[in-house]
């Protein structure tokens, strides 16, 4: 057996092929976290994958648009203290949490709607609290994906939920704003052990979806970027004419509801619609991926699935850590904990 042959046992494996040069070599799957497994629940709900599946391919039939609010919603949750469904907590124990927070404005009601729905769905099927909210996500982006048109791949679970809230400040600081360049996004997915290549690779999770005018409008006022394609400037000013307007735009300007490589030909075109995407095709750093991206879906798709599966893996909890919500809105309630109207409860019966 030639190396050839082994590497393409280790790709069937992974689910993960690229053909290069007549022979097949393995896109080196990332590794699986300590506590994740592709079969975690075989025993406990068989079923869990294929409910997420076909509640995710109903809904984007009716909504296509839910595809891109349950992506972005992924990456929300693992870029702020790790993918531990931290993002779909209501409130905080001190006030406003991470949904609060100015970036989370713009993240879809119908997403966490839908994941809600999914859980609740799940907790019929299988015993109450046995997926967790965060493997929902995981689950949902993907089928997202494959949903819109994009490549599938496995997803590992067994992921935890957090019982601790997420601050303003850690999803300011955890997530980057539209206005960074490709210097500044590379810092802050390096913390997270992102490299280039996740970074080039997951941004294409920009060829779905909506963005607001005011996420933009600093490249179109009170001058026009230079670096904006004149033409698409153009159209982007009819849509927002004014600093302010409360519009929203497709992120893909070519096809703007189909998961494929246009993104980056918009780049090479010079029509990303954020500073954050444009300066990937700008910088000497990312160009050659865009480049290439560009050029080849498939290469594309294949570095796509993987960069998925090591973000979906950021800071997980595991085994005993976290719990399994019940309400992925909100924290299972502490058995033994005195909440404020438990004691006033205790009151009623003068205690
Ligand atoms: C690299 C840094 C990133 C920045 C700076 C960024 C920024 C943004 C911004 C500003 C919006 C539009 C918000 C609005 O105006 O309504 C947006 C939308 C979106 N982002 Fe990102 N993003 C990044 C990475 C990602 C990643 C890694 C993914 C997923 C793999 C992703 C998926 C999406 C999707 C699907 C939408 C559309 C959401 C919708 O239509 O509801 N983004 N992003
Ligand atoms: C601007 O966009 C148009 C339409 O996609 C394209 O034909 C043209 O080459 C672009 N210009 C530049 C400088 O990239
Ligand atoms: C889930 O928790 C949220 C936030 O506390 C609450 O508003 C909602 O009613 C709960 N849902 C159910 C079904 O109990
Ligand atoms: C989807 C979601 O929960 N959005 C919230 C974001 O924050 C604003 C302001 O606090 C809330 O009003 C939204 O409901």
């Amino acid at each position: 057996m030639g190396p050839c042959s082994a590497s393409l046992a280790a790709a069937v494996a992974a689910g993960l092929l690229l053909i290069s040069g007549g022979c097949v070599v393995a896109q080196q799957p990332p590794p699986v976290a300590q506590g994740l497994s592709f079969d975690f629940y075989k025993r406990s709900c068989p079923k869990a994958e294929s409910i997420v599946r076909s509640f995710v391919q109903d809904a984007v039939r009716r909504d296509v648009g839910l595809a891109a609010g349950l992506l972005r919603l992924h990456f929300h949750d693992c870029f702020v203290q790790g993918c531990d469904a931290s993002v779909l907590l209501d409130g905080s124990a001190t006030g406003p949490g991470e949904k609060q927070a100015p970036p989370n404005l713009t993240l879809r009601p119908s997403a966490f709607k839908a994941i809600n729905d999914i859980h609740t769905r799940l907790q019929r099927e299988c015993a109450a609290a046995v997926v967790s909210c965060s493997d929902v996500l995981a689950l949902a982006a993907r089928d997202s994906v494959v949903a819109s048109g994009g490549p599938s791949y496995r997803v590992p679970l067994g992921r935890r939920d957090s019982t601790s809230f997420a601050t303003q400040q850690d999803v300011l600081g955890g997530l980057p704003p539209p206005t960074a360049t490709a210097p500044a996004l590379l810092a802050v997915l390096s913390k997270l052990n992102l490299d280039a290549a996740d970074l080039v690779a997951l941004s294409g999770g920009h060829t779905i979806g909506l963005g607001h005018c005011t996420s933009f409008e600093g490249r179109l006022f009170p001058r026009q970027d230079p670096t904006l394609n004149a033409t698409f400037a153009g159209l982007l000013r009819r849509t927002c004419p004014a600093m302010g307007t409360d519009r929203r735009t497709a992120l893909d300007v070519r096809t703007p509801n189909k998961f494929d490589n246009k993104y980056y030909v918009n780049l090479v075109n010079r029509e990303g619609l954020f500073t954050s995407d444009q300066d990937l095709f700008s910088n000497a750093a990312t160009r050659d991926m865009v480049a290439r991206f560009a050029q080849s879906q498939k290469a594309f798709f294949d570095q796509f699935a993987s960069s998925m599966v090591k973000m979906g893996q950021i800071k997980v909890l595991t085994g005993k850590q976290g719990q399994i919500r019940s309400n992925c809105s909100a924290r299972n309630n502490p058995a033994g904990l005195l909440l404020p109207w438990s004691i006033s409860i205790l009151d009623d019966q003068a205690f």
